[in-house]
């Protein structure tokens, strides 16, 4: 093959490795990891790209030079081995030193990513997210505790039905089939976002590939991690910690909007959210009576919404053994 022909086969073997790093989740077939849509996954995309080519070319070089030895100097072609080669301190040295500098290379920027990576501060706002068996638990901590968003997300019916009906989940035309939920987490573009993961039962793991990161989710720890997402969009995730039976059937949906619709969103769940107004206001003393009941409902309200999600996941539970046993 000509020297022009080898660059056009590297080329077209390469060409689809770009293309599809510019989804956000992943494809099918996909070969190379995605960009992501955040800061972080842009991060862990280029230091996966510097790596990646330096690899390359360490493997060009190596192989292309293991190749022109084996060819130039064959037995055949009257070759003699020298023998009386022993080492090359030079040799030695730059072998030593070349992987040293590439090293560097890497590690540099790799830790400033890192640094970058946990640094949470100046977030704009702040989403709690608890695993349990198996669903998600999201909450929105308001400025006082009526205006706390929380909800439960889960594996959507439609998937949860075809994967117990033992239909082959291929013919049954289910869009997103295992990475849809009832309720995705809705957040805002061009917000950084102070995530909080824990759970409430064994360890889980949040993990949306197009954010660049994974966060265990670990009862009676709080992790940390953030994300700003700078496109609008719909991205999917799933669990990534072993975690039981149906590990597999608790995906993650992230709704990125924009600002002003995010805005609307949320001013909607809390509507949802608030205490029914009291239907009988006291005539005489309407002002202080209409200030305490306001001030104590959320109180008693934020217990029932802690204890709902558990209630679902046991219920859950009963539910998804009676028809698998
Ligand atoms: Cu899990």
């Amino acid at each position: 093959m000509s020297r022009t022909g080898v660059i056009a086969s590297l080329a077209a073997l390469l060409a689809p490795l770009a293309a599809m790093a510019q989804s956000a989740d992943p494809q099918r077939w996909q070969l190379n990891m995605g960009k992501g849509v955040t800061p972080l996954s842009e991060n862990a995309y280029s230091a996966h790209m510097l790596a990646l080519w330096i690899c390359f070319v360490i493997g060009i070089i190596v192989f292309g030079a293991m190749a022109y030895a084996m060819f130039k100097f064959r037995k055949s072609k009257g070759a003699v081995p020298d023998v009386d080669f022993t080492h090359s301190t030079r040799l030695e040295i730059v072998w030593t030193a070349v992987p040293v500098l590439l090293l560097i290379v890497m590690a540099v920027p790799a830790t400033q990513k890192i640094f970058n990576m946990y640094d949470v501060r100046e977030a704009d706002m702040t989403i709690k997210v608890t695993g349990y068996q198996w669903l998600w638990k999201y909450e929105y901590p308001g400025a006082t505790p009526a205006e706390d968003v929380v909800f439960t997300s889960r594996l959507d019916r439609r998937s949860d039905e075809v994967r117990q009906s033992g239909v082959d989940a291929r013919t049954a035309n289910v869009p997103h089939y295992l990475l849809d939920v009832d309720n995705p987490l809705v957040v805002p573009v061009g917000t950084k976002i102070h995530f909080l993961v824990t759970a409430d039962d064994v360890i889980h793991a949040w993990w949306v590939p197009a954010l660049g990161w994974k966060q265990d989710a670990i009862p009676g720890i709080v992790n940390e991690a953030w994300a700003r997402i700078d496109t609008p969009g719909v991205y999917r995730g799933q669990c990534a910690e072993l975690c039981g039976k149906d590990h597999g059937f608790m995906p993650i949906v992230v709704k990125a909007v924009s600002k002003d619709e995010f805005k609307q969103w949320l001013a909607d769940q809390r509507a949802k959210n608030a205490p029914a107004p009291v239907a009988t206001p006291a005539p005489a003393d309407a002002a202080p009576a209409g200030t305490a009941p306001a001030g104590a409902a959320p109180a008693d309200a934020a217990p029932a919404a802690e204890s709902a999600a558990p209630a679902t996941a046991a219920a859950d539970k009963n539910a998804a053994a009676t028809p698998a046993g």
